[in-house]
């Protein structure tokens, strides 16, 4: 259909940005952002993720597009690190199941990181539940052979999956990133704040960083920094932006 045909063109042309949105300390310090991809459509102009990503992964345009996401964030984390006062930023990239199930997959990454020489500890890779329950040994497999190189892995949407408990057990990852859905019901709900409580506690003693995802009011950030220690990330501190606007709202004067 049209859509898809101008999406062929625009992985040629390399229509595709990335926005920013920013991640938190606890202490609210910017410690660095999560690129989510756009696509700069020729005529409908920019597109988020929902209105094309289902067929991206369809046409497997997912794949050149994944790739020109990591060399865009890669690009970012380059410049970053030219600077003193940027060089701690660290940067999320969402990945794919159909990327990571490319058996060049790994060196995909690897490359990519190699040709912006990269500090390989400020690239996290954000991977989904659902992504690794289809060959949870694939999956492991390549993952650890990110970690071991320095790369970092998320697991991103954490709470929606349904056996998170065992993944967290037998997986390579450095952090998890806590589901929108128990962040929204945190300040009212005690429910919400028995899960993300266990969530938190879970995490300290596998010794993963946690971020709560979908921050929205000041009062959900007091109760998440009375229920332990987690990163912040959401439209309390900001919506994902172009990134000259994250840099003109965080780093200008640095
Ligand atoms: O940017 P937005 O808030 O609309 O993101 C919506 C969804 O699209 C999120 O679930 C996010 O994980 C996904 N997404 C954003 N950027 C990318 C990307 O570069 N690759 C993949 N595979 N998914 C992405
Ligand atoms: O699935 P993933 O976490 O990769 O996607 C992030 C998505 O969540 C993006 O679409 C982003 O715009 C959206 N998002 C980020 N912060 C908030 C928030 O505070 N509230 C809501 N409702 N959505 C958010
Ligand atoms: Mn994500
Ligand atoms: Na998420």
């Amino acid at each position: 259909n049209e859509l898809s045909l101008a999406m062929h063109n625009s992985v040629i042309n390399r229509d595709f940005c990335i926005y920013l949105q920013p991640k938190q300390n606890q202490n609210e310090q910017l410690i660095g952002a999560e690129a989510l991809v756009r696509w700069v459509h020729p005529k409908l102009g920019v597109l988020a993720p929902d209105a094309f990503i289902k067929m991206a992964e369809e046409t497997n345009a997912i794949l050149p597009i994944g790739n020109l996401v990591l060399e865009r964030s890669c690009e970012q984390l380059k410049l970053w690190q030219l600077e003193e006062s940027t060089q701690h930023l660290q940067l999320s990239v969402n990945l794919s199941a159909k990327q990571i199930w490319q058996s060049t997959f790994y060196q995909d990454i690897i490359n990519i990181v190699e040709a912006y020489d990269i500090d390989h500890s400020k690239l996290i890779l954000e991977v989904t539940e659902s992504v690794l329950i289809q060959d949870v040994n694939d999956a492991t497999e390549k993952l650890e052979k990110l970690r071991n190189y320095g790369i970092r892995i998320s697991l991103d949407d954490f709470g929606t999956g349904y056996s998170s408990l065992n993944y967290l057990r037998s997986l390579p990852l450095d952090e998890i990133k806590i589901d929108r859905s128990f962040i929204q019901d945190v300040a009212q709900d005690t429910q919400a704040q028995v899960m993300v409580k266990s969530i938190l506690d879970l995490a300290e003693s596998f010794h993963l960083k946690v971020v709560s995802e979908g921050v929205e009011t000041r009062e959900q950030i007091e109760v998440l920094r009375k229920l332990g220690n987690t990163f912040y990330q959401g439209y309390f501190f900001s919506k994902p932006l172009p990134i000259n606007e994250f840099h003109e709202k965080y780093l200008k004067n640095k």
